[in-house]
């Protein structure tokens, strides 16, 4: 059985990511084998619950509001609606609804009180309940694991020496603290990142070294094509190539034995040969659905067809870890404690961020009507 190891070196990790492909399929798939069934793909929806708007400037992102995208905002969406959308997902055969939302930060207040009872109604829908919330503290984890959270996703995006050149309102520490967060509750940790931001083959290994050193390595992996968004600072940048995936996603198998790894955005320009090769290098999970948070996704009936030609099957939920227990609102242990944490801001320039702004502002500019200038 390949060990979990958790003193991979960026060395070792790159010597695994630039072997000659036939070797490095062989082996990820030899991994895949000793701990996975390979003809099983956990299906998770994305659920934007709040959109746009976000004050951070993550310079891969359409929902930061400083750049001018074409996104449609919304604010916090209703129980209900949550619901009848996670009744959607599972009648299309996915077994968890991850919801997102455009935040840097959980704040505590109404909002987020509005958040755990939305997880309360997942989980009794009896779906594996995911959310993505920006950086949480230990309380705020804690009362979302009391209302049936089975995983918190938080990225680590890229190495920590690329993350200062995509983002500067935030840092690397407060990513590993939210996960060091998570960690103190049973709620499974769901990390990962982008490729094909301009980063180097080393900011990749950097960026696994990051989480397959963590003790326990995250439970799923979600390994990202960036969507290069207009008006993002990321615009222009080339598509990834699908061997790049292939080789990123064979590389986290071999560092991450046990993990779920995802094949998540960018799969739109992805063929299904493309596809099978990763999933054959130890993909295990994919988002379903026409539309990730803001951008498109394959449709349903395509990946179903999809998973028929390839015979595989949807993982029915809780086959990894048993179904987490809610506790109501009204006998909750915990209290809204009205932290207001110091989560750090770097605050330095980013050159191409700074750039995309000022382009941002001139466009508001030239369509603000004049009656309300
Ligand atoms: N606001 C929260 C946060 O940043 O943690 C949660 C939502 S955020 C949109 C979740 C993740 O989506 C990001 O960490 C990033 O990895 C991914 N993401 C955002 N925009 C993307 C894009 N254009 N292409 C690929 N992945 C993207
Ligand atoms: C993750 O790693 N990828 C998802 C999910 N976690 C939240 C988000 C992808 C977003 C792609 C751009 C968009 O649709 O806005
Ligand atoms: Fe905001 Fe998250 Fe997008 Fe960054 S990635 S701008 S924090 S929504």
């Amino acid at each position: 059985m390949a060990e979990t190891r958790h003193d991979w070196t960026k060395e070792e990790i790159l010597a695994i990511y630039n072997k000659p492909l036939m070797e490095l399929l062989y082996e990820a798939a030899t991994v895949h084998r000793e701990y996975h069934d390979p003809n099983t793909v956990q299906v998770s929806t994305l659920l934007s619950i709040k959109t746009g708007g976000c004050p951070e400037d993550c310079g891969y992102c359409p929902q930061a509001a400083r750049y001018h995208t074409d996104i449609e905002g919304n604010d916090l969406m209703s129980v209900q609606q949550v619901k009848a959308q996670a009744l959607r997902a599972k009648s299309a055969g996915s077994s968890r609804v991850c919801m997102g939302a455009a935040w840097r930060n959980v704040k505590d207040g109404p909002e987020f009180d509005q958040v755990l009872e939305m997880v309360r109604t997942i989980n009794k829908l009896d779906m594996e309940v995911c959310c993505t919330l920006g950086m949480v503290t230990e309380n705020q984890a804690k009362r979302l694991a009391e209302a049936g959270l089975y995983a918190y996703n938080h990225n680590l995006d890229t190495s920590e020496e690329y993350y200062k050149e995509v983002i500067s309102t935030r840092g690397y520490e407060d990513r590993l603290q939210t996960i060091e967060n998570v960690r103190k509750t049973n709620v499974t940790v769901c990390s990962g990142g982008i490729i094909g931001m301009g980063e180097s083959s080393e900011d990749r290994a950097g960026m696994l070294v990051a989480l397959s050193t963590l003790n326990p390595q995250p439970e799923s992996v979600p390994i990202n094509a960036l969507v290069a968004v207009e008006g993002t600072p990321m615009e222009e940048q080339k598509p990834v190539e699908i061997w790049e995936m292939i080789r990123m996603v064979a590389t986290t198998r071999i560092v991450m034995p046990k993990t779920q790894v995802r094949l998540s955005a960018g799969r739109t320009e992805m063929s299904r040969e493309g596809q099978a090769m990763c999933f054959f290098a130890g993909a295990n999970s994919i988002f379903a659905g026409d539309k990730l948070l803001t951008t498109p996704n394959p449709d349903v009936n395509q990946d179903m067809e999809m998973f028929k030609m390839l015979g595989l099957n949807p993982q029915k939920a809780f086959v990894k870890a048993p179904q987490p227990n809610t506790v109501e609102a009204e006998d909750s242990q915990f209290q809204s404690l009205g932290e207001k944490p110091r989560w750090s801001r770097p605050g330095h320039s980013i050159g191409q961020n700074e750039a995309a702004t000022e382009k941002g502002k001139a466009k508001k500019l030239i369509e603000t009507p004049i009656e309300n200038t």
